[in-house]
């Protein structure tokens, strides 16, 4: 992927402003502050292409990044507590608008901090996944947050966690320190190839 074409394209708040679908694309999903932006800012080796907050649940967007060979989709962050009901329906109709929209959907890239066991919303979404047989990764952020011992217990136990997604890969990933970005690319290049 040429990183340096990276650019925002645009953003949608209702399914009906989603862009037509003329590229692969790989969608990044979480909840509220795994790391999401800081992820793809790292990516693409921006400082703030995407937004980094300490407040998290602000994106309530589906927002869209354009390179040369395909499109990054952020999906807004989950899990937020305080958002109305309102909100979380608005939330859902335009997830589900953007995975029944028939698109050229390669990967989901689905972020899990790596030093907690995943929630509830987490696991609802890591079903809808395998429901709908959508492929995913699992990306286990804030790695560098972790020592030695600790990374180890919570690799074990993420086995435990997600024996129902026993052939899913599972990436180890900083943002800081930038452990995983390079695998990260191989892999979303690898799949938005088209020979
Ligand atoms: N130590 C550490 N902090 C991180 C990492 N990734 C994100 N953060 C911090 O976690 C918070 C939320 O990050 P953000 O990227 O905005 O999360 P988002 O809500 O999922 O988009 C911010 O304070 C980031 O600086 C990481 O890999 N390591
Ligand atoms: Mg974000």
């Amino acid at each position: 992927m040429k990183i340096e074409s990276a650019v925002f394209e645009m953003s949608a708040a209702l399914p009906n402003q989603l862009p037509p679908s003329t590229m692969p694309e790989i969608v990044f999903s979480g909840r509220s502050n795994v790391g999401k932006s800081s992820l793809i800012n790292r990516l693409l080796n921006r400082k703030s292409l995407a937004r980094v907050s300490s407040t998290p649940g602000k994106t309530a967007t589906v927002n869209f990044y354009k390179l040369d060979t395909m499109r990054l989709v952020d999906l807004p962050g989950y899990g937020y507590a305080r958002i109305s009901d309102t909100e979380k329906r608005r939330w859902a109709e335009l997830i589900e608008g953007y995975f029944e929209d028939d698109r050229d959907l390669r990967l989901v890239v689905q972020l899990l901090d790596m030093r907690h066991t995943p929630s509830e919303d987490d696991f609802h979404m890591l079903d809808y996944l395998t429901q709908q047989e959508i492929p995913f990764i699992l990306v286990l952020t804030k790695a560098d947050k972790l020592k030695k011992t600790a990374r180890e217990h919570r690799l074990q136990s993420f086995k435990q966690e997600l024996s129902d997604f026993i052939n899913v890969k599972l990436l180890p990933f900083s943002s800081e320190s930038g452990e995983g970005v390079g695998e990260l690319r191989e892999i979303l290049d690898s799949v938005t190839q088209d020979n």
